[in-house]
């Protein structure tokens, strides 16, 4: 049983310390962002509270909440925590309405998140002896260089493959020797199947644990992953507006993941009332930086709905917990890793000139991820020979991948055969069952 820490001393700090140092973190953070932050300034002062009002973390509740549309809103400087200068990096993620939103880091930030990944491989037993197969996309997606940042931190031979070209990681696998494979859940378990055609028994890698993350997924497949890689399977959670991979991660108990709250505050939410819930109670989890630089967002809701608990870990850690994320307040959809909004492909559909009217179909077939988009054709753009139709499927899904940075599979029907709702359009229908 792993039962080392990277930094014990925040790890396993008694709760009344923690408080303390959240409350001094907070009350510095609240003057920073009120002097520093315009946007958010003008929030507080809509809600009448000034940073001398916020004392310590049981004021939290008096400042405003932050939303995915507020990103929008003040894209991309409007909630920039100090000057571009002092910022190094940027990552991103997709927004409500096709405009991605934009984090920006200092070298701290990255400092800090570096130590949050640093402690999720560390609980699963990494050390500088290990080998480290990142397999999480590079780029503007966080998964990768947070792990990577991560791995190097606890001294770990790392491997930074990026996702994809399953050959080469199954080739890397074995010739160099990886013990950690970081990536999302759906691709463990094809690497998994992939292992299993080409002949290679679990016994046969030298793979010991898994850190799977940024994407729901269920006990089951955990199972599934265990077997067919001969591993411990563990979670891992975050978001970009909070740093990325790293905000939570799980131990050796494996029930639930430990939040890094010296950095991030938790709090559970009502989704329709916003009065905080008491500890147990399910509902929207809400995040606070109390001490990002770059992107310090406060009360930012991330649309997840989760359970916290403060029930002693048999690690020793004593970080609050999180549940699995049982699913979102919004209409977000996380396919292949990737998140995905509706209104992100009624876009591309308005920008080429087809009607909303259309569907998105998202199954799991052999633990892969299956994504159409079935669109219908308009009375203009009529055609009844294939290889115009094959013509407009290929540039509308291409059109989508710029969009999305993942390839549908589109297919244009006739008008008028997408069925109307009386109601709510049905746009997605999701047959993987996550939850
Ligand atoms: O997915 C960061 C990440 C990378 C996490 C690698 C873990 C590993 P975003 O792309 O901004 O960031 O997506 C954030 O993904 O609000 C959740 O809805 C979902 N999510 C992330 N981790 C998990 C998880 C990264 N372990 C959104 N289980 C979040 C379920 C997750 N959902």
């Amino acid at each position: 049983m792993a039962q080392n820490y990277f930094q014990k001393e925040i790890e396993t700090m008694p709760l009344e310390e923690m408080r303390k140092l959240q409350s001094e973190k907070l009350v510095k953070q609240v003057k920073h962002v009120y002097e520093n932050v315009p946007y958010y300034r003008n929030l507080m002062d809509e809600k009448g509270v000034k940073p001398e009002d916020i004392k310590g973390i049981d004021d939290l509740h008096k400042l405003p909440f932050l939303q995915k549309s507020d990103l929008r809103d003040a894209y991309p400087y409007g909630l920039l925590g100090t000057s571009l200068d002092n910022c190094v990096r940027i990552h991103s993620t997709s927004g409500t309405t096709g405009r991605r939103v934009v984090a920006f880091y200092t070298q701290n930030d990255i400092d800090l998140w570096e130590d949050c990944c640093a402690r999720a491989i560390v609980a699963v037993g990494g050390t500088k002896k290990d080998v480290c197969q990142v397999a999480y996309g590079y780029g503007l997606f966080t998964g990768g260089f947070g792990l990577n940042g991560g791995s190097q931190k606890v001294g770990c031979l790392t491997l930074p493959m990026s996702s994809g070209n399953t050959e080469r990681q199954v080739q890397f696998m074995n010739d160099l020797g990886a013990t950690i494979l970081c990536c999302t859940p759906s691709y463990a378990a094809y690497i998994g199947e992939y292992i299993k055609e080409q002949g290679i028994q679990p016994e046969d890698i030298s793979l010991k644990a898994g850190i799977f993350g940024a994407e729901p997924w269920t006990e089951e497949m955990r199972k599934g992953i265990e077997k067919s890689l001969g591993i411990k399977a563990y979670d891992i959670y975050g978001l970009t507006e909070s740093t990325g991979p790293g905000v939570a991660f799980e131990c050796s108990e494996q029930t639930g993941m430990h939040i890094n709250e010296d950095h991030f505050f938790a709090e559970i939410i009502d989704p329709d009332t916003g009065e905080v819930l008491p500890e147990g109670s399910k509902g929207e989890l809400v995040f606070t930086s109390l001490d990002k630089e770059g992107f310090p967002l406060l009360r930012y809701r991330t649309r997840d709905i989760c359970v916290l608990s403060r029930e002693k870990c048999s690690c020793g850690r004593t970080l609050v917990k999180m549940a699995k994320p049982m699913g979102r307040t919004d209409d977000m959809l996380i396919i292949r890793g990737v998140n995905v909004f509706p209104s992100q492909i009624e876009t591309v559909l308005l920008n080429e000139g087809y009607e909303p009217n259309y569907q998105i179909v998202v199954d799991r077939v052999k633990n892969n991820d299956t994504f159409e988009v079935n669109v219908e054709m308009t009375a203009e753009k009529f055609t009844d020979k294939v290889s115009e139709i094959l013509k407009m499927e290929k540039s509308l899904a291409n059109a989508m991948k710029t969009m999305l940075g993942i390839n549908p599979t589109v297919r244009l029907v006739a008008p008028k055969s997408i069925a109307r709702s009386e109601g709510k359009a049905v746009r997605v229908i999701d047959k993987r069952k996550l939850v």
